[in-house]
């Protein structure tokens, strides 16, 4: 079997690393004598000339640390300001700095400039995500001609999102370098094909197989799942003490997010707004958890995505709450894994409601949660990837706050039949395409 060699933005470090991308690739790590390659997390000093290994895991994990230049313009400049909101559909966001394009390119070739010294010949490698689109290319350019794949996280955006990059041409480019393309759901397979059709150079040879800018390619969906055997353990054994003790009576809403503005919490904030107001028997007889940890603090647009939330938090609580209730729980911590799967498992409504998502985890996490005798109910945004397998959701159109009140009121009335059946549907998609599977399978079609 020839050696894997993942390579993601972040390396998992740490000793015996978690995570559903750790527990989704350490097996087939373990038995080719696999390596990991990924940022230490360490932007002080000097970007780093040779990668440094990392014992403590199953397989060989090997890192890189970046200067401050070079993480500003890579991670935060182009990765985060540019790419992420133009492939979540917020060109309104992009902030386009020629110096951050060749941060980006310079930090690419660089890492590939860190590999070549450690790749066989017969070697897989495995790119994972927007970070790191360029990456087979710089490496075909120094002579790598075994098999490369990329599998993107996040959505693919059409034609109108990607002609207001910098870059488009570039981007299809690059992508033309690896041997195998895979994308989160068929929405994304297509707007790539469309995309790709308008601003580039593309053919479909037959089937998944297409010819990009002069090579020959595969472009395939390969939906992500989560760990489910272990998060369902752990959302089982989930203790007392860990759990929301003032309901009294109230049925909660769980929404979990890092708080992203692609996510949809003021969206989500103003249709429980909306529902209160319409519904006053529902005072004190519901309760919404929001959890929406920090993450990328030192780009200008999650400063404002955070100014929002806790501005319409405070004014929806201020309006509505009583002296024994509060309408809305904002934590903006992480909170544990286990006690996360705990206050799924109490939830009564899960609330995944983004403006668009690749996949969003969350929506999964939620349903392995359940307890089946007496699951609850998920509230599901049409822009999730995750909403093309889990149509026995309530599906919604997050923009439209009387839409996802309406839904949230069907949810807190909804039969324990209806219920049941709704969530074995969704249970049985979720065990039965973890990420173990969507491994495999990718594996097994990057040959
Ligand atoms: C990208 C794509 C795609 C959140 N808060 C806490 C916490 N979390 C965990 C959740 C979940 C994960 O973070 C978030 O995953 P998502 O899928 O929702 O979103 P992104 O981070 O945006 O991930 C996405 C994913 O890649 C995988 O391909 O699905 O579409 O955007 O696991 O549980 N975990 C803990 N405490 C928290 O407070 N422990």
């Amino acid at each position: 079997m020839s050696r894997l060699v993942v390579v993601s933005n972040r390396l998992p470090l740490g000793d015996n690393p978690s995570g559903g991308l750790v527990v989704a690739l350490q097996d087939a790590l373990r038995q080719s004598g696999g390596l990991w390659i990924g940022f230490s997390g360490e932007h002080e000093g000097m970007t780093s000339t040779q990668l440094v290994f990392h014992e403590g895991a199953a397989f060989q994990r090997a890192a890189f640390d970046l200067s401050p230049e070079d993480y500003d313009s890579y991670y935060l400049g182009f990765s985060n300001s540019v790419l992420w909101p133009a492939l979540h559909g917020r060109t309104d966001l992009m902030r386009i700095v020629p110096e951050y394009l060749e941060g980006y390119r310079r930090v690419n070739a660089h890492i590939a400039d860190l590999m070549i010294p450690h790749l066989r010949e017969d070697d897989r490698i495995w790119v994972q995500d927007y970070q790191l689109f360029p990456l087979a290319s710089e490496l075909r350019k120094r002579s790598v001609t075994c098999r490369i794949g990329f599998f993107l996280h996040i959505p693919f955006p059409g034609p109108a999102e990607c002609a207001a990059l910098p870059n488009p041409t570039e981007l299809l480019d690059w992508v033309s370098e690896y041997d195998l393309v895979g994308f989160q759901a068929e929405r994304d397979r297509l707007n790539f094909m469309e995309s790709a059709r308008q601003l580039g150079d593309i053919e479909q040879v037959e089937g998944d197989v297409i010819r990009l800018s002069g090579r020959t390619l595969q472009a395939r969906v390969f939906p992500i799942g989560i760990d489910t055997a272990s998060f369902m353990t752990e959302a089982r054994n989930a203790r007392e003490e860990d759990r929301m003790r003032s309901l009294t009576g109230a049925q909660m809403m769980i929404g979990v997010d890092r708080l992203d503005y692609s996510k949809g919490i003021p969206q989500r904030f103003r249709a429980f707004q909306l529902l209160l107001e319409n519904n006053p028997d529902l005072l004190e007889k519901v309760a919404f958890l929001q959890i929406a940890p920090p993450t990328r603090k030192a780009v200008s647009a999650y400063r404002d995505i955070r100014e929002e939330t806790e501005h319409l938090a405070g004014r929806i609580n201020g309006e509505f709450a009583t002296v024994n209730w509060t309408p809305i729980r904002y934590i903006h911590r992480p909170i544990p894994r286990h006690e996360l799967a705990g206050l799924y498992r109490q939830a009564r409504i899960g609330l995944v409601t983004p403006l668009a998502d690749g996949m969003n985890l969350v929506a999964k996490e939620y349903v392995a949660a359940q307890d089946v005798s007496d699951p609850g109910v998920l509230i599901l945004s049409r822009f999730a990837g995750a909403a093309e397998t889990m149509q026995e959701a309530l599906i919604i159109n997050p923009h439209d706050p009387w839409e996802l009140a309406e839904a949230m009121a069907q949810a807190i009335q909804m039969s324990a039949n209806e219920r049941r059946r709704r969530h074995s549907a969704l249970l049985r998609d979720v065990v039965e395409h973890d990420v173990n599977w969507w491994s495999s399978e990718y594996l097994a079609a990057l040959g």
